[in-house]
């Protein structure tokens, strides 16, 4: 798999990826991250990228030339056109399911706008897909798109040791996950439950699927609604609901 990035901060990005489980993907060919610094393409002889809103309004726009030809050198470089993300206030939230998804793609293209945004006309032209982490905004779209990459790379086959190590996380199945323990069995007066030394397998899977109903039913009550659950499930959930 390869992602592209678009940015004006190529050394933050690459600061983040190249360390880590994500690092190690790359390092093991897994996986290419590129980050192309925006700035490279202005035709403005100062370096300059943004410029002020029409209509007026507070702080700079980026312009969409360099963006453009930032873009376009990429598509020559592909042979095709990526597909390219803008990450965005404005985008739909980003769920386990959409990266899912986009780890089984062969890569795509992640645009981070800074200032107060970017022309409106080269998104037009440009962008495929616009994805939000969530209702609130940051200084540029950087943090995201390293989110975003850290969230696909970890599905990628190979990244992580084994497929369950991420097929029994929180949000995987729909659910939250179930509380973990490690090493020492009683720390600061607090010991592990006796199931999960008990040896007793199907009993420890008991516990930790109703652990994991436990906490979305207390925590996130409305991940209920689209998590796909069995009798024995919705079972006990009704002698949890009942006071
Ligand atoms: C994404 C990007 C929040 C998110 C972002 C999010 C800077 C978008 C600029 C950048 C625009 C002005 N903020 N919630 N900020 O995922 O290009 O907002």
């Amino acid at each position: 798999m390869r992602i592209d990035i678009l940015t004006l901060f190529p050394d933050m990005c690459r600061a983040v990826f190249h360390e880590s489980i994500v690092g190690r993907a790359i390092d093991k060919g897994l996986l290419e991250v590129y980050a192309h610094d925006i700035r490279d393409y202005t035709l403005d002889k100062h370096n300059r990228v943004d410029d002020t809103p029409y209509g007026g309004g507070m702080g700079m726009l980026m312009q969409a030339q360099p963006i453009y030809d930032c873009w376009r050198a990429l598509c020559a470089e592909l042979g095709k056109r990526p597909h390219l993300i803008y990450l965005s206030p404005q985008g739909k939230t980003l769920t386990q399911a959409r990266a899912k998804e986009l780890s089984q793609t062969d890569g795509f293209a992640l645009l981070c706008g800074h200032y107060e945004g970017v022309d409106e006309r080269v998104l037009e032209e440009i962008v495929d897909e616009e994805i939000s982490l969530g209702d609130y905004v940051l200084t540029g779209g950087e943090l995201p798109a390293l989110v975003l990459t850290d969230c696909v790379a970890r599905m990628v086959p190979g990244v992580l040791p084994n497929e369950e190590a991420f097929s029994q996380e929180s949000h995987y199945d729909g659910l939250l996950e179930h509380p973990q323990y490690t090493k020492p069995y009683e720390w600061n007066g607090k010991t592990v439950p006796e199931v999960l030394i008990s040896g007793h397998h199907a009993n420890i899977e008991k516990w930790k699927r109703e652990q994991s109903l436990l906490r979305t039913y207390q925590r996130r009550p409305e991940l209920l609604d689209c998590a796909e659950l069995t009798k024995t499930d919705l079972e006990f959930l009704e002698k949890v609901k009942k006071p």
